[in-house]
Protein backbone atom coordinates (compact mmCIF):
# COMPACT_ATOMS: atom_id res chain seq x y z
CA UNK A 1 0.00 0.00 0.00
CA UNK A 2 1.22 3.32 -1.12
CA UNK A 3 0.28 7.14 -0.02
CA UNK A 4 0.89 9.72 -3.07
CA UNK A 5 1.60 13.34 -1.63
CA UNK A 6 0.83 15.26 -4.70
CA UNK A 7 0.26 19.14 -4.93
CA UNK A 8 1.63 22.24 -7.36
CA UNK A 9 5.15 23.16 -6.64
CA UNK A 10 5.86 24.95 -3.40
CA UNK A 11 2.48 24.00 -1.06
CA UNK A 12 4.82 22.28 1.54
CA UNK A 13 4.98 18.15 0.12
CA UNK A 14 8.35 17.99 0.74
CA UNK A 15 8.03 19.70 4.05
CA UNK A 16 5.13 17.54 5.26
CA UNK A 17 7.13 14.49 3.90
CA UNK A 18 10.18 15.05 5.77
CA UNK A 19 7.77 15.67 8.68
CA UNK A 20 6.05 12.63 9.09
CA UNK A 21 9.09 10.14 7.49
CA UNK A 22 12.34 12.01 8.69
CA UNK A 23 13.89 11.58 5.54
CA UNK A 24 16.88 14.34 3.84
CA UNK A 25 14.87 15.78 0.96
CA UNK A 26 15.21 18.95 -0.61
CA UNK A 27 13.22 22.15 1.09
CA UNK A 28 13.36 24.92 -0.97
CA UNK A 29 11.39 28.11 -1.76
CA UNK A 30 11.35 27.69 -5.86
CA UNK A 31 9.37 25.55 -7.92
CA UNK A 32 10.21 22.25 -8.90
CA UNK A 33 13.17 21.68 -6.50
CA UNK A 34 12.17 17.98 -6.17
CA UNK A 35 12.85 16.48 -9.48
CA UNK A 36 12.13 13.06 -8.89
CA UNK A 37 9.64 10.87 -6.73
CA UNK A 38 10.95 10.62 -3.56
CA UNK A 39 9.99 7.29 -1.74
CA UNK A 40 10.10 7.10 1.92
CA UNK A 41 8.55 5.51 5.15
CA UNK A 42 5.90 7.61 7.26
CA UNK A 43 3.68 6.40 9.97
CA UNK A 44 0.31 5.82 11.26
CA UNK A 45 0.05 4.72 15.39
CA UNK A 46 -2.77 2.43 17.03
CA UNK A 47 -3.01 1.78 20.55
CA UNK A 48 -0.88 -1.12 20.93
CA UNK A 49 -2.65 -4.15 22.14
CA UNK A 50 0.87 -4.53 24.38
CA UNK A 51 -0.43 -2.05 26.79
CA UNK A 52 -3.77 -3.78 27.92
CA UNK A 53 -1.62 -7.42 28.03
CA UNK A 54 0.95 -5.61 30.16
CA UNK A 55 3.85 -6.59 27.84
CA UNK A 56 6.41 -4.08 25.96
CA UNK A 57 6.25 -5.01 22.67
CA UNK A 58 9.92 -5.19 20.13
CA UNK A 59 8.62 -4.12 16.68
CA UNK A 60 10.81 -5.77 14.02
CA UNK A 61 9.71 -2.76 11.93
CA UNK A 62 8.14 0.84 13.39
CA UNK A 63 8.38 1.26 16.59
CA UNK A 64 6.17 1.19 19.85
CA UNK A 65 6.34 3.86 22.59
CA UNK A 66 4.07 4.88 25.22
CA UNK A 67 1.95 2.13 24.36
CA UNK A 68 1.26 3.19 20.63
CA UNK A 69 2.41 1.51 17.77
CA UNK A 70 3.95 3.35 14.88
CA UNK A 71 3.59 1.37 11.76
CA UNK A 72 5.25 2.48 8.94
CA UNK A 73 3.34 3.09 5.45
CA UNK A 74 4.89 3.79 2.26
CA UNK A 75 5.00 7.72 1.14
CA UNK A 76 5.79 8.95 -2.75
CA UNK A 77 6.57 12.61 -2.83
CA UNK A 78 5.18 13.46 -5.96
CA UNK A 79 6.47 16.95 -7.16
CA UNK A 80 5.18 19.00 -10.61
CA UNK A 81 2.09 18.66 -10.85
CA UNK A 82 0.53 21.87 -12.62
CA UNK A 83 -2.96 21.85 -14.33
CA UNK A 84 -2.21 20.67 -17.87
CA UNK A 85 0.08 17.81 -16.71
CA UNK A 86 -1.92 15.09 -17.75
CA UNK A 87 -1.08 16.32 -21.18
CA UNK A 88 3.00 16.44 -20.32
CA UNK A 89 2.69 19.86 -18.93
CA UNK A 90 5.60 20.45 -16.05
CA UNK A 91 6.91 17.41 -16.00
CA UNK A 92 3.20 16.31 -15.99
CA UNK A 93 3.43 12.41 -17.17
CA UNK A 94 6.37 11.02 -15.17
CA UNK A 95 5.17 12.46 -11.83
CA UNK A 96 1.81 10.83 -12.85
CA UNK A 97 3.37 7.55 -13.57
CA UNK A 98 4.78 7.53 -9.79
CA UNK A 99 0.96 7.69 -8.75
CA UNK A 100 -0.41 4.75 -10.74
CA UNK A 101 0.07 2.67 -7.70
CA UNK A 102 -0.84 4.92 -5.21
CA UNK A 103 -4.19 3.78 -2.89
CA UNK A 104 -4.64 7.06 -1.81
CA UNK A 105 -3.59 10.63 -2.17
CA UNK A 106 -2.83 13.62 0.16
CA UNK A 107 -3.17 16.79 -1.53
CA UNK A 108 -1.18 19.37 -0.16
CA UNK A 109 -2.44 22.93 -0.77
CA UNK A 110 -1.39 26.41 0.59
CA UNK A 111 -4.70 27.22 2.57
CA UNK A 112 -3.07 30.62 3.72
CA UNK A 113 -3.38 31.90 -0.44
CA UNK A 114 0.38 32.73 -0.43
CA UNK A 115 1.20 30.46 -3.81
CA UNK A 116 -0.27 30.84 -7.06
CA UNK A 117 -1.01 28.36 -9.58
CA UNK A 118 2.25 28.58 -10.99
CA UNK A 119 3.64 27.95 -7.29
CA UNK A 120 4.60 30.82 -7.07
CA UNK A 121 5.17 32.88 -3.69
CA UNK A 122 2.60 35.47 -3.38
CA UNK A 123 1.55 37.65 -0.70
CA UNK A 124 -1.31 36.00 1.50
CA UNK A 125 -4.76 36.03 0.90
CA UNK A 126 -4.32 36.90 -3.07
CA UNK A 127 -4.92 33.21 -4.68
CA UNK A 128 -7.99 31.14 -3.63
CA UNK A 129 -6.90 27.47 -2.69
CA UNK A 130 -10.00 26.16 -3.59
CA UNK A 131 -9.25 26.07 -7.66
CA UNK A 132 -6.22 23.72 -6.63
CA UNK A 133 -8.88 21.32 -5.14
CA UNK A 134 -10.69 21.36 -8.37
CA UNK A 135 -7.50 21.30 -10.56
CA UNK A 136 -5.75 18.24 -9.35
CA UNK A 137 -9.13 16.42 -9.31
CA UNK A 138 -9.55 16.93 -12.52
CA UNK A 139 -5.92 16.40 -13.51
CA UNK A 140 -6.11 13.06 -12.01
CA UNK A 141 -9.17 12.23 -13.60
CA UNK A 142 -8.20 13.38 -17.36
CA UNK A 143 -5.20 11.29 -17.14
CA UNK A 144 -6.76 7.88 -15.80
CA UNK A 145 -9.89 8.47 -18.54
CA UNK A 146 -6.74 8.87 -21.25
CA UNK A 147 -5.08 5.85 -20.09
CA UNK A 148 -8.73 3.72 -20.16
CA UNK A 149 -9.14 5.14 -23.48
CA UNK A 150 -6.03 4.51 -24.96
CA UNK A 151 -6.80 1.79 -27.06
CA UNK A 152 -10.62 1.67 -26.09
CA UNK A 153 -12.18 1.58 -29.49
CA UNK A 154 -9.96 -1.61 -30.89
CA UNK A 155 -9.92 -3.39 -27.21
CA UNK A 156 -13.66 -3.62 -27.13
CA UNK A 157 -14.00 -4.49 -30.67
CA UNK A 158 -11.90 -7.32 -30.63
CA UNK A 159 -13.47 -8.45 -26.68
CA UNK A 160 -16.69 -8.65 -28.68
CA UNK A 161 -15.51 -10.68 -31.70
CA UNK A 162 -14.19 -12.74 -29.09
CA UNK A 163 -17.83 -12.85 -27.42
CA UNK A 164 -16.32 -11.74 -24.49
CA UNK A 165 -19.02 -10.40 -22.05
CA UNK A 166 -18.24 -6.45 -21.45
CA UNK A 167 -17.62 -6.63 -17.78
CA UNK A 168 -14.91 -9.36 -18.32
CA UNK A 169 -13.48 -7.13 -20.92
CA UNK A 170 -13.68 -4.22 -18.58
CA UNK A 171 -11.99 -5.51 -15.80
CA UNK A 172 -8.79 -6.63 -17.80
CA UNK A 173 -8.72 -3.06 -19.40
CA UNK A 174 -9.36 -1.02 -15.98
CA UNK A 175 -6.91 -3.66 -13.99
CA UNK A 176 -4.05 -0.96 -15.32
CA UNK A 177 -5.50 1.75 -13.03
CA UNK A 178 -4.96 -0.34 -10.20
CA UNK A 179 -9.18 -0.69 -9.98
CA UNK A 180 -10.10 -4.85 -8.91
CA UNK A 181 -12.93 -6.79 -10.75
CA UNK A 182 -15.07 -5.71 -7.26
CA UNK A 183 -14.69 -2.37 -7.28
CA UNK A 184 -15.37 -2.83 -11.49
CA UNK A 185 -18.49 -4.78 -10.73
CA UNK A 186 -19.86 -2.62 -8.21
CA UNK A 187 -19.50 1.00 -10.53
CA UNK A 188 -21.16 -1.31 -13.84
CA UNK A 189 -23.98 -2.64 -11.88
CA UNK A 190 -24.16 1.45 -10.45
CA UNK A 191 -24.27 3.17 -13.80
CA UNK A 192 -25.78 0.19 -15.60
CA UNK A 193 -24.36 1.10 -19.04
CA UNK A 194 -25.31 -1.86 -20.99
CA UNK A 195 -22.88 -5.06 -21.51
CA UNK A 196 -21.80 -3.95 -25.17
CA UNK A 197 -18.97 -1.57 -24.32
CA UNK A 198 -18.78 -0.91 -28.12
CA UNK A 199 -22.03 1.29 -27.30
CA UNK A 200 -20.30 3.76 -24.32
CA UNK A 201 -20.58 6.91 -25.51
CA UNK A 202 -17.80 8.95 -24.82
CA UNK A 203 -19.31 10.66 -21.82
CA UNK A 204 -20.19 7.15 -20.16
CA UNK A 205 -16.86 5.89 -20.16
CA UNK A 206 -15.49 9.28 -18.35
CA UNK A 207 -18.44 8.96 -15.56
CA UNK A 208 -17.13 5.47 -15.40
CA UNK A 209 -13.72 6.64 -14.67
CA UNK A 210 -14.25 9.14 -12.59
CA UNK A 211 -16.51 6.89 -10.34
CA UNK A 212 -13.38 4.69 -10.39
CA UNK A 213 -10.68 7.08 -9.47
CA UNK A 214 -12.54 7.73 -6.58
CA UNK A 215 -12.16 4.37 -5.19
CA UNK A 216 -8.85 3.54 -6.38
CA UNK A 217 -7.20 7.59 -5.74
CA UNK A 218 -9.21 8.73 -3.36
CA UNK A 219 -7.99 12.74 -2.50
CA UNK A 220 -7.68 13.89 1.02
CA UNK A 221 -7.11 17.79 1.56
CA UNK A 222 -4.33 18.65 3.75
CA UNK A 223 -4.59 22.15 4.74
CA UNK A 224 -0.96 23.40 4.82
CA UNK A 225 0.43 26.55 6.27
CA UNK A 226 -2.05 26.98 8.15
CA UNK A 227 0.30 28.91 10.63
CA UNK A 228 0.40 31.68 7.82
CA UNK A 229 -3.73 32.17 7.47
CA UNK A 230 -3.68 32.34 11.25
CA UNK A 231 -1.68 35.14 11.15
CA UNK A 232 -2.97 37.08 8.73
CA UNK A 233 -6.76 36.20 9.85
CA UNK A 234 -6.82 34.93 13.33
CA UNK A 235 -8.25 31.90 13.89
CA UNK A 236 -12.14 32.25 14.02
CA UNK A 237 -11.95 33.22 10.57
CA UNK A 238 -9.23 30.38 9.64
CA UNK A 239 -11.94 27.72 10.71
CA UNK A 240 -14.59 29.73 8.61
CA UNK A 241 -12.25 29.54 5.79
CA UNK A 242 -11.74 25.54 6.65
CA UNK A 243 -15.75 25.52 6.32
CA UNK A 244 -15.58 26.90 3.20
CA UNK A 245 -13.68 24.97 1.62
CA UNK A 246 -14.81 21.69 3.12
CA UNK A 247 -18.20 22.84 1.34
CA UNK A 248 -17.02 23.23 -2.04
CA UNK A 249 -15.85 19.22 -2.43
CA UNK A 250 -16.37 15.95 -1.61
CA UNK A 251 -13.25 15.09 -0.62
CA UNK A 252 -11.71 15.88 2.98
CA UNK A 253 -10.05 19.07 3.97
CA UNK A 254 -7.82 18.56 7.29
CA UNK A 255 -5.41 21.66 8.48
CA UNK A 256 -2.05 20.50 8.58
CA UNK A 257 1.18 22.62 9.85
CA UNK A 258 4.23 20.69 8.28
CA UNK A 259 6.65 22.88 9.14
CA UNK A 260 5.37 22.78 12.79
CA UNK A 261 5.67 19.47 13.10
CA UNK A 262 8.99 19.25 11.02
CA UNK A 263 10.12 22.17 13.78
CA UNK A 264 9.13 19.76 16.55
CA UNK A 265 10.50 16.52 15.24
CA UNK A 266 13.84 18.36 15.30
CA UNK A 267 13.74 20.19 18.60
CA UNK A 268 12.90 16.67 19.70
CA UNK A 269 15.70 15.00 18.03
CA UNK A 270 17.73 17.85 19.76
CA UNK A 271 16.78 17.13 22.97
CA UNK A 272 14.65 20.63 23.35
CA UNK A 273 11.47 18.75 24.07
CA UNK A 274 9.66 16.11 24.87
CA UNK A 275 7.58 15.19 21.98
CA UNK A 276 5.53 12.53 20.61
CA UNK A 277 5.08 12.01 17.14
CA UNK A 278 1.28 12.71 16.61
CA UNK A 279 0.21 14.06 20.43
CA UNK A 280 -1.40 17.57 20.98
CA UNK A 281 1.47 19.32 22.66
CA UNK A 282 4.86 18.87 23.88
CA UNK A 283 6.33 20.08 26.81
CA UNK A 284 10.05 22.24 26.82
CA UNK A 285 12.65 20.25 28.63
CA UNK A 286 13.24 22.12 32.04
CA UNK A 287 16.99 21.80 31.44
CA UNK A 288 16.57 23.92 28.21
CA UNK A 289 13.88 27.00 29.35
CA UNK A 290 17.42 29.02 30.12
CA UNK A 291 19.57 28.39 27.27
CA UNK A 292 16.78 28.78 24.75
CA UNK A 293 16.63 32.39 22.83
CA UNK A 294 13.58 34.67 22.95
CA UNK A 295 12.91 33.59 19.48
CA UNK A 296 13.02 30.20 20.28
CA UNK A 297 10.48 30.09 22.48
CA UNK A 298 8.43 32.78 20.72
CA UNK A 299 8.33 30.05 17.66
CA UNK A 300 7.31 26.53 19.91
CA UNK A 301 4.78 29.03 22.01
CA UNK A 302 3.19 29.57 18.39
CA UNK A 303 3.48 26.36 17.23
CA UNK A 304 1.94 25.29 21.18
CA UNK A 305 -1.41 27.52 20.07
CA UNK A 306 -2.11 26.04 16.37
CA UNK A 307 -2.02 22.61 18.23
CA UNK A 308 -3.97 23.77 20.82
CA UNK A 309 -6.67 25.12 18.06
CA UNK A 310 -6.58 21.92 16.13
CA UNK A 311 -5.59 19.24 18.66
CA UNK A 312 -1.84 18.62 16.80
CA UNK A 313 0.13 19.52 13.91
CA UNK A 314 -2.55 17.38 11.56
CA UNK A 315 0.53 15.39 10.63
CA UNK A 316 -0.36 12.47 11.62
CA UNK A 317 -3.49 12.54 11.91
CA UNK A 318 -4.46 12.71 8.37
CA UNK A 319 -2.59 9.57 7.73
CA UNK A 320 -3.89 8.09 9.92
CA UNK A 321 -7.37 9.23 8.74
CA UNK A 322 -6.32 7.71 5.10
CA UNK A 323 -5.43 3.83 6.25
CA UNK A 324 -8.41 3.51 8.97
CA UNK A 325 -10.94 6.09 7.59
CA UNK A 326 -10.71 6.31 4.03
CA UNK A 327 -8.95 3.20 3.17
CA UNK A 328 -10.85 1.18 6.19
CA UNK A 329 -7.75 -0.77 7.18
CA UNK A 330 -7.83 -2.52 10.54
CA UNK A 331 -4.49 -3.79 12.75
CA UNK A 332 -4.01 -7.14 13.06
CA UNK A 333 -1.12 -9.60 15.11
CA UNK A 334 0.20 -12.47 14.13
CA UNK A 335 1.13 -14.54 17.41
CA UNK A 336 0.53 -17.69 19.00
CA UNK A 337 -1.21 -19.32 21.62
CA UNK A 338 2.00 -20.72 23.60
CA UNK A 339 3.86 -17.21 23.11
CA UNK A 340 3.39 -13.78 21.97
CA UNK A 341 7.23 -14.00 20.61
CA UNK A 342 9.05 -15.31 17.80
CA UNK A 343 12.28 -17.23 17.91
CA UNK A 344 13.92 -14.83 18.62
CA UNK A 345 12.11 -13.49 22.12
CA UNK A 346 10.55 -10.58 20.62
CA UNK A 347 7.35 -9.69 21.67
CA UNK A 348 4.83 -9.53 19.19
CA UNK A 349 7.09 -8.46 16.40
CA UNK A 350 5.29 -7.79 13.53
CA UNK A 351 1.46 -5.74 12.77
CA UNK A 352 -0.22 -6.06 9.53
CA UNK A 353 -2.55 -3.83 8.31
CA UNK A 354 -5.47 -5.12 6.10
CA UNK A 355 -8.58 -3.99 4.68
CA UNK A 356 -11.47 -4.35 6.90
CA UNK A 357 -13.73 -6.94 5.77
CA UNK A 358 -10.31 -9.31 5.41
CA UNK A 359 -10.51 -13.09 6.69
CA UNK A 360 -8.32 -15.65 8.19
CA UNK A 361 -7.57 -17.09 4.78
CA UNK A 362 -6.36 -13.62 3.92
CA UNK A 363 -3.94 -13.04 6.68
CA UNK A 364 -2.77 -16.19 6.08
CA UNK A 365 -1.53 -15.51 2.66
CA UNK A 366 -0.18 -12.43 3.50
CA UNK A 367 2.15 -13.81 5.93
CA UNK A 368 3.37 -16.51 3.55
CA UNK A 369 1.82 -17.93 0.42
CA UNK A 370 2.29 -21.49 1.95
CA UNK A 371 0.41 -20.51 5.35
CA UNK A 372 -2.66 -19.95 2.73
CA UNK A 373 -1.75 -22.99 0.55
CA UNK A 374 -1.67 -25.40 3.42
CA UNK A 375 -4.12 -23.46 6.09
CA UNK A 376 -5.33 -25.89 8.41
CA UNK A 377 -6.87 -23.74 10.99
CA UNK A 378 -6.51 -20.72 13.11
CA UNK A 379 -7.09 -19.63 16.12
CA UNK A 380 -8.03 -16.41 17.53
CA UNK A 381 -5.25 -15.93 20.30
CA UNK A 382 -7.31 -13.48 22.46
CA UNK A 383 -10.36 -15.72 23.18
CA UNK A 384 -7.86 -19.10 22.44
CA UNK A 385 -11.40 -19.92 20.01
CA UNK A 386 -10.25 -21.95 16.76
CA UNK A 387 -11.40 -20.31 13.87
CA UNK A 388 -11.74 -21.08 10.06
CA UNK A 389 -10.73 -19.72 6.51
CA UNK A 390 -13.56 -17.55 6.51
CA UNK A 391 -13.40 -15.97 9.99
CA UNK A 392 -13.66 -12.15 9.81
CA UNK A 393 -10.85 -10.39 10.83
CA UNK A 394 -11.33 -7.49 13.66
CA UNK A 395 -9.25 -4.97 14.28
CA UNK A 396 -6.51 -5.64 16.92
CA UNK A 397 -7.18 -9.50 16.35
CA UNK A 398 -3.93 -11.58 17.30
CA UNK A 399 -4.15 -14.78 15.27
CA UNK A 400 -1.97 -17.90 14.83
CA UNK A 401 -2.21 -19.81 11.41
CA UNK A 402 -2.11 -23.88 12.10
CA UNK A 403 -0.76 -24.80 8.38
CA UNK A 404 0.44 -28.51 7.26
CA UNK A 405 4.30 -28.48 7.19
N1 LIG B 1 4.55 28.97 7.08
C1 LIG B 1 4.66 27.74 6.65
N2 LIG B 1 5.52 27.44 5.67
C2 LIG B 1 5.61 26.18 5.24
C3 LIG B 1 4.83 25.13 5.80
N3 LIG B 1 5.14 23.98 5.16
C4 LIG B 1 6.07 24.30 4.25
N4 LIG B 1 6.38 25.62 4.28
C5 LIG B 1 7.37 26.36 3.47
O1 LIG B 1 6.95 26.38 2.11
C6 LIG B 1 8.07 26.33 1.23
C7 LIG B 1 7.93 25.20 0.25
O2 LIG B 1 7.97 23.99 0.93
P1 LIG B 1 8.34 22.59 0.24
O3 LIG B 1 8.10 21.55 1.26
O4 LIG B 1 9.67 22.64 -0.40
O5 LIG B 1 7.19 22.57 -0.90
P2 LIG B 1 6.97 21.57 -2.15
O6 LIG B 1 7.50 22.27 -3.36
O7 LIG B 1 5.48 21.40 -2.26
O8 LIG B 1 7.67 20.29 -1.88
C8 LIG B 1 9.31 26.21 2.14
O9 LIG B 1 9.84 27.48 2.33
C9 LIG B 1 8.73 25.65 3.43
O10 LIG B 1 9.50 25.99 4.55
C10 LIG B 1 3.91 25.45 6.86
O11 LIG B 1 3.19 24.62 7.43
N5 LIG B 1 3.88 26.78 7.23
MG1 LIG C 1 9.16 19.31 -2.95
Amino acid sequence: MKIGVVGKPNVGKSTFFKSSTLKEVDIQNFPFTTINANLGVGYVRIKCVCKELGRQCNPRVGFCTEGFRYIPVELVDVAGLVPGAHEGKGMGNQFLNDLIFCNALVHIIDVSGGTNEKGESIQIGTYNPANDIKFLEEEIDLWLIGLVKKNWRKFVRTSKMQKEKGIEALTKQLSNINLTEKETIRIYEQFDFGDDLTQWTDEQIDQFVIEARKTTKPIIIGANKIDKLIDKDGIQKTKEKLKELQSATESKVMPIFAEGELALRNAQKARIIDYLYGEESFEIKEDKLTVLNNEQKQALAKIKNIMDDFGSTGVLKILNYVIFDVLDYISIYPAGTKSLCDKKGNVLPDVFLMKNGSTAIDFAYKLHTDFGDKFIRAVNVKTKQIIGKDYVLKDKDMIEIIADK
